[in-house]
């Protein structure tokens, strides 16, 4: 039998953990045979909360799941995890500043990424859920020099399979069918959602949709706008679309893509597609042997150049934003 692997998920006690930790608890996200021991962490004031998680995974006699562990204290959460799901950060509240919300998910991170560093197993793989996502991890990677930027992500896979999802309604096909679209940039209203290279079967998804107009208008604000719609929908923000998006990006990240097929990740750009570099970016990735490589050499063309460039626009003016909160 497999060694049980630590898992962090912070912000455990909120709805995406609720969501994710059982998942994570059946092997949704490393396998049926891995077993897991889950830590999580969360703030004092959700202390009760978190521990009433806590009694509901014992009550579900996971048969994978062979600990747990609850707690408020940074240092504990970290110790000895290979996987970390950073869920928890402070939410933008009614009236609330831009720079006030970066500032508060600045010390958050800054924290967080030392602890991690600290004592979080060696080449632990970090995917960074809370918003500003890609901001977060890149504040992360900068306080968590030692863990190589490999391992730091964010996630944009949610974006990525409700854009599976989108053209799988459209053409009536099995979502499972279609494949290779691609989430670029920040994981905000200005990711660029594209469809060029996308396929069902052996037929490319802009031949099949023969629609331009709507890929390039409905197709993509639908995209962008689909967290605003679900808020709307069930006054809550998206949490089972969240936690399983969560998983796959862990899964492939571990497991691998399989032949002929790339993902969205969030990762440390490094200049990819004349993307600046030192931006945690969005962009095609396959993985192998628990790395993700970008993939290279797509034709980009005009429309797309001018949506790559929109978006990477934003995360440097967010990552001078957060530079501000620091000093
Ligand atoms: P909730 O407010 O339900 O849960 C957040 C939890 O984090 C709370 O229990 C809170 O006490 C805890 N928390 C706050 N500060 C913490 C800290 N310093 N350490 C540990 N825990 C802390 O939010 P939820 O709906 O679960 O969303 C969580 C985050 O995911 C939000 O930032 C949200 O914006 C972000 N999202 C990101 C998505 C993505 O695709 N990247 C999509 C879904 C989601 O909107």
């Amino acid at each position: 039998a497999k060694e049980p692997v630590r898992v962090l998920v912070t912000g455990a006690a909120g709805q995406i953990g609720y969501a994710l930790v059982p998942m994570v608890a059946r092997g949704i996200m490393l396998g049926a045979d891995q077993p897991v021991i889950l830590h999580m962490l969360d703030i004092p004031p959700a202390a009760e909360a978190l521990n009433g998680v806590k009694m509901e995974l014992v009550d579900a006699a996971f048969p994978l799941l062979k600990g747990v562990v609850a707690t408020t204290d940074v240092v504990e959460a970290c110790t000895g995890v290979s996987v970390a799901v950073m869920v928890g950060g402070f939410p933008r509240k009614e009236g609330m500043e831009r720079k006030d919300v970066m500032s508060k998910n600045v010390s958050i991170y800054k924290a967080q990424a030392s602890a991690l560093e600290k004592y979080a197993a060696p080449n632990c793989k970090v995917l960074i859920v809370a918003n500003p996502a890609n901001t977060n991890a890149l504040i992360l990677k900068e306080f968590a020099p030692s863990i190589p930027e490999k391992n730091i992500t964010c996630l944009t896979r949610l974006d990525h399979n409700r854009a599976l999802g989108q053209i799988s309604e459209r053409l009536n096909v099995q979502v499972s069918d279609v494949k290779n679209v691609i989430i670029w940039g920040n994981h905000s209203s200005t990711q660029y959602p594209d469809v060029t290279h996308a396929t069902v079967g052996d037929k490319p998804v802009p031949e099949l949709v023969k629609d331009d107009a709507w890929l390039k208008g409905e197709f993509i604000a639908t995209v962008q706008q689909r967290g605003a719609a679900i808020i709307k929908a069930r006054k809550l923000s998206s949490a089972l679309s969240a936690a399983s998006s969560a998983c796959d990006h862990i899964r492939d990240w571990v497991l691998g893509t399989p032949e002929g097929t790339w993902v969205s990740m969030g990762v440390y750009s490094d200049g990819s597609y004349n993307v600046p570099a030192g931006l945690i970016y969005s962009f095609p990735v396959t993985c192998s042997g628990g790395e993700w490589k970008i993939v290279q050499g797509l034709s980009i063309d005009e429309f797309s150049r001018a949506k790559l460039d929109a978006t990477a626009a934003e995360l440097t003016e967010e990552k001078a934003l957060a530079y501000s909160c620091l000093s």
